[in-house]
């Protein structure tokens, strides 16, 4: 079998995504996810311009030199764009090699491990008692996992709390829309939250928290010591992780658990994390973290130090994303939790797909491969429109992380 052509499809049904299709010369294709948000085109661009001439006339079941030759002969190595668009190539070509074996991928990594995937949804809201609200729909929907993040007193717009219930996403069209930050107004207020959550509905439902780059390390391991009493299930990206020994800060004040790590792409952005056990959750993805191929490894070496996988699973990735970390959870040793933000109809029918939630897992499917369809001619109804992240300044105009 050999790739005989390979199209990177961009698309917009409710948010813009990219994806790869490379098509061999026995009629079986692959998909892969190259969705960066705010920075679609640049990977599409890496793919259609750098990626897809290597690829043709190779076999498309040399996952592992075809990740080699793209990581090590691209010469300028790592960053999310390379990464995202070596993910893509390597999440297609495992879905050809699982349609050609006629197989689901899990059954190439090791098997079923488990028995589903557990995950956790999104409940946010304008204040407390509208998140406690949106908290208590998950849990009657069967979630046995709420993230739950809610407005700040004083602050017109924070992390999380999106336009409408259910489908929150955070890229709009148009220039970057500009959020307004207080760290003080925000630490004041999180506990509050959760103690509110803990008195409703008990124990029991694993609570989760992001406080999405925006603490230092001494205010992480403020609020990481004031939830205690509320036993989260973690708090994620307490801190910007360039500085991973920052983390030792918090680590040596507080017993919540952490995540951290939706935006790394590569083992060296989270070696010290894991080695010196400075997090409990790694949150590296398909679609990012360098494909199923990479991971695998990622995950083998975060297992050898008690930090298990928290895969981040947003809606700007793709179901070919979701339906591929499925494969990935559901076979690893050390898988902790799946993110599940649900996508809206429009892409679940550009995206067909197997798997499917069922009191409070996800399950891969078993159709060969990784089980995702792409519909070309619906998709063409729906075309890119250039969309943007929002930036954060805090109350004086200072710059900060969104
Ligand atoms: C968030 C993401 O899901 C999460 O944990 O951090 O929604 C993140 O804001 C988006 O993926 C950014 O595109
Ligand atoms: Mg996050």
């Amino acid at each position: 079998m050999k790739i005989k052509d390979a199209k990177v499809l961009v698309c917009s049904p409710a948010r813009n995504f990219v994806t790869l299709k490379i098509l061999t010369d026995e009629g079986i294709y692959g998909l892969g996810d190259a969705t960066l948000n705010g920075r679609e085109l640049a990977v599409a661009s890496y793919l259609s311009d750098h990626i897809v001439p290597c690829l043709i006339g190779r076999d498309p079941f040399q996952t592992e030199d075809i990740w080699q030759y793209l990581y090590r002969g691209a010469y300028w190595r790592r960053g999310p764009v390379t990464m995202s668009a070596i993910s893509a190539v390597d999440m297609a070509l495992w879905d050809i090699k699982g349609k050609a074996l006629k197989t689901p991928v899990y059954n190439l990594l090791g098997g079923k491990s488990r028995t589903g995937v557990m995950v956790y949804g999104h409940a946010n809201g304008a204040d407390i008692g509208q998140t406690v609200d949106e908290v208590g729909k998950y849990i009657s929907q069967g979630y046995l996992a709420v993230r739950a993040q809610s407005g700040v007193p004083g602050l017109k717009s924070t992390y999380g709390v999106g336009r409408g219930q259910m489908f929150y996403e955070p890229a709009e069209k148009g220039l970057p829309p500009e959020n307004v930050w207080s760290s003080e107004k925000y630490l004041m207020h999180v506990p509050k939250l959760f103690e509110a959550l803990r008195v409703k509905f008990g124990d029991d439902v694993h609570l989760l928290h992001d406080a999405h780059h925006r603490l230092t390390p001494i205010q992480a391991a403020r609020l990481g010591k004031e939830l205690e009493p509320y036993h989260l299930f973690w708090l994620e990206d307490a801190v910007p992780a360039e500085l991973q020994e920052g983390f030792r800060i918090v680590r040596q004040h507080t017993t919540t658990p952490l995540a951290l790590g939706e935006i790394f792409d590569s083992v060296w952005d989270a070696n010290i994390l894991i080695s010196e056990q400075l997090i409990d959750y790694l949150r590296m993805t398909v679609v990012h973290g360098g494909g199923i191929t990479n991971l695998k490894k990622v995950a083998a070496f975060a297992d050898m130090y008690h930090v298990q996988t928290g895969c981040h699973g947003a809606t700007d990735l793709s179901p070919v994303t979701m339906a591929a970390a499925l494969h990935f959870d559901i076979s690893i040793p050390n898988f902790g939790i799946q993110e599940y933000m649900r996508h809206t109809k429009e892409t679940d029918d550009v995206f067909p797909h197997s798997y499917y939630f069922e009191k409070g897992y996800l399950h891969p499917g078993d159709k060969p491969g990784l089980g995702v369809d792409y519909d070309e001619k619906l998709a063409k109804k729906f075309p890119y429109e250039r969309a943007y992240l929002p930036v954060n300044r805090k109350l004086d105009g200072t710059m900060w992380n969104w």
